[in-house]
């Protein structure tokens, strides 16, 4: 018999043949295309009641459906590194540790934050607690850069977030705002009190305690209007950015993030959200 020559064609095939397992990488998350994800967010005629139930607006707001970390896996902007849930040993499938629908509306005065979530533990302890760690603790926070431009900045000038801890306590850093201004970024301190409004309602559906809604409305013109001076009274057209960063460290440090439509504090990664008229609810038809 014939030794096997060391590099024979075929053994070099064959190691092309081993099976392999599938890693899925990062896609450029920096490099997104966001005109194929388009977020239109419509105008509300009639004002909600900011009473933790999302019934009265939540059909006429934008919303894309449910969102769980086996979704975002495959949104170009994933990254693995930023985007995880925590195992502490005994959670349950990821699709049963957190999974929310979140809404967004706007009038001519506020915009409007609403989410429906599903989350297998709540977790507001921070052993090393300071009123901006928002994102030690269960939190959503919806950050917008308004207007958008095209330059790259982290918490400049017109960058705006607004973070609503999943508390049902309330505390004073429950509703909180980093932003920037024409002089300073990361500016951290509460939403200021007379600009926001927001409800949160534990174990809606009786399902689990870590479940919650969240309803909330802020005013622009205090919030928006004093990060950047070129932001304008909203109207149908207007181009804001947009990032959705959602919580989740249950028990852990630093812990899970879902990010949706960016990848982080870069706001030239954030998804365009252009501002648009009133919408109708999906029909159903009988038939
Ligand atoms: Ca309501
Ligand atoms: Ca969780
Ligand atoms: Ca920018
Ligand atoms: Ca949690």
């Amino acid at each position: 018999m014939r030794p096997l020559r060391l590099f024979s064609p075929l053994l070099l095939a064959g190691v092309w043949l081993l099976p392999s397992q599938e890693r899925i990488e990062p896609r450029d998350p920096a490099r997104w295309n966001k005109d194929c994800f388009p977020i239109r967010v419509p105008l509300l005629e009639k004002a909600p009641r900011i009473d933790g139930d999302l019934d009265d607006w939540k059909y006429h707001a934008f919303t894309d459906g449910l969102w769980d970390i086996l979704r975002v896996r495959q949104a170009p902007w994933y990254d693995p590194a930023r985007n995880r849930l925590t195992d502490h040993g005994n959670e349950p499938p990821p699709e049963e540790d957190l999974a929310a629908r979140y809404y967004l509306a706007w009038d001519h005065r506020y915009l409007y934050f609403g989410a429906e979530v599903h989350d297998n533990v709540n977790d507001v302890s921070d052993p090393h607690h300071e009123p901006k760690r928002w994102y030690y603790k269960d939190a959503i926070c919806w950050f917008l850069e308004a207007p958008r431009d095209n330059r790259p900045e982290q918490f400049g000038q017109g960058d705006n977030a607004f973070c609503f801890v999943a508390d049902a306590r309330k505390p004073s850093y429950g509703a909180w705002w980093r932003h920037g201004n024409a002089a300073n970024s990361y500016i951290e301190e509460p939403i200021p009190p007379q600009a926001v409004d927001y409800a949160l309602r534990m174990n809606p559906w009786q399902r689990g305690p870590g479940d919650f809604i969240l309803e909330a409305r802020v005013e622009m013109a205090p919030t928006l209007g004093k990060s950047d001076p070129a932001w304008r009274p909203p109207k149908p057209g207007d181009e804001y950015g947009l990032e959705i960063v959602h919580t989740d460290p249950d028990g852990g440090d630093y812990g899970g993030h879902l990010l949706i439509y960016g990848t982080g504090d870069d706001d030239s990664t954030w998804g365009i959200m252009r501002l648009t008229g009133p919408i109708q609810p999906v029909e159903r038809k009988p038939n």
